[in-house]
């Protein structure tokens, strides 16, 4: 796996890192919260906690023209990507001034690249590719990066969707989260290659495993990739590997793995590994770290409470912006 040291990176950006992964949990656990206290209803949170890393990384490594395809588990990216941490709170309250007016969590913003999720693995890689094509054909120099997880990379659309993007040169970046977990099959059960990278000689492209505890080491990687598929170098497979800290969906308690593997997992956290790296190196002061802790809490904090005072859709808007 790749490593990666602060050193070519100024405090400003890794500041930048840190507040994202801080935003993201904080955003996903007023979520949780939120379900936890039957204020909202639906399906249960599938909660990033302990991928934050991965998105934060990748995102800081696109440009703003970029496009990213989320999976049933895309908060992190959206809040990566920069969306108001109100208008996704709001859409996950259900209410009108949501991102997709209160009517789906699979939160969307074209505006700013965010193509959105949906329930159905992995539908959105096909999707990648296809808009990676039609990049392609534009002339554009955009990229695509998909999201999607181990459990995804055994499904047929990935291999097909990488067999293409190999054959036709597609700017397409395939970032598999690996949380060692499809609901409650280990990757190791499901998964014979040595790694799901390793899988990407068989289809002729790069792939590439990194350390996604580190935003850095994501960051790098996606950044070669997007410097590849920027110059006609066409996609590239990368596999972060990471702990899923909370269950598949947020009621699981996770009793199918042992106290000492969880106890193992949690050791892994990207935010506690990415602070006490920081700490240590004097690239932040304790005191800076209290107060972004303390920033980003409050700014959680009232996005909540604005999400709660929004209005709910009218059963007559159920029907708008339907597309069949
Ligand atoms: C086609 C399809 N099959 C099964 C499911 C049920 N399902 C929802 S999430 C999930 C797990 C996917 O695992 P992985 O790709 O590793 O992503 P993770 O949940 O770990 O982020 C499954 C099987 C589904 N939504 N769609
Ligand atoms: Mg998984």
């Amino acid at each position: 796996m790749t490593a990666t040291s602060n050193a070519a990176h100024d405090a400003a950006d890794l500041r930048a890192l840190m507040r994202t992964m801080l935003l993201i949990r904080a955003v996903e656990t007023a979520w949780g919260d939120a379900y936890l206290n039957e204020e909202i209803t639906g399906i249960p949170p599938s909660l990033s906690t302990g991928q934050e890393a991965i998105a934060a990384g990748a995102c800081a490594a696109l440009a703003h023209g970029d496009f990213v395809f989320t999976t049933h588990r895309g908060q992190a990216a959206q809040v990566a990507r920069g969306l108001d941490p109100k208008r996704i709170l709001a859409e996950l309250y259900g209410r009108r001034t949501g991102y997709n007016k209160g009517k789906s969590y699979h939160v969307t913003d074209v505006t700013r690249g965010v193509i959105g999720m949906g329930g159905i693995v992995p539908a959105q890689v096909p999707v990648a590719g296809g808009l990676a094509l039609s990049q392609k054909l534009r002339g554009t120099d955009r990229v695509s990066l998909a999201f999607f997880g181990d459990g995804a990379s055994n499904e047929g659309a990935v291999h097909e969707t990488a067999n293409l993007a190999a054959m036709w040169s597609l700017p397409l970046i395939l970032l598999c989260e690996n949380n060692g977990y499809c609901i409650t099959q280990r990757d190791t059960d499901a998964v014979k290659a040595p790694s799901i990278a390793s899988r990407a000689a068989g289809y002729g492209l790069p792939g590439v495993q990194v350390d996604g505890t580190d935003p850095l080491a994501v960051q790098a990687a996606v950044a070669a990739a997007v410097t590849r598929a920027r110059r006609g170098g066409g996609a590239s497979l990368i596999e972060a590997r990471c702990e899923r800290l909370t269950g598949h969906l947020i009621h699981d308690t996770q009793g199918y793995r042992s106290p000492d593997e969880l106890a193992a997992a949690r050791l892994r956290c990207p935010i506690a590994l990415f602070e006490h790296r920081l700490l240590a190196a004097g690239m932040i002061s304790a005191e800076d770290c209290a107060a972004l802790h303390a920033q980003i809490d409050a700014e959680v904090a009232d996005a909540v409470a604005w999400a709660r005072a929004q209005p709910e859709p009218a059963p007559s808007e159920a029907f708008e912006d339907l597309w069949a």
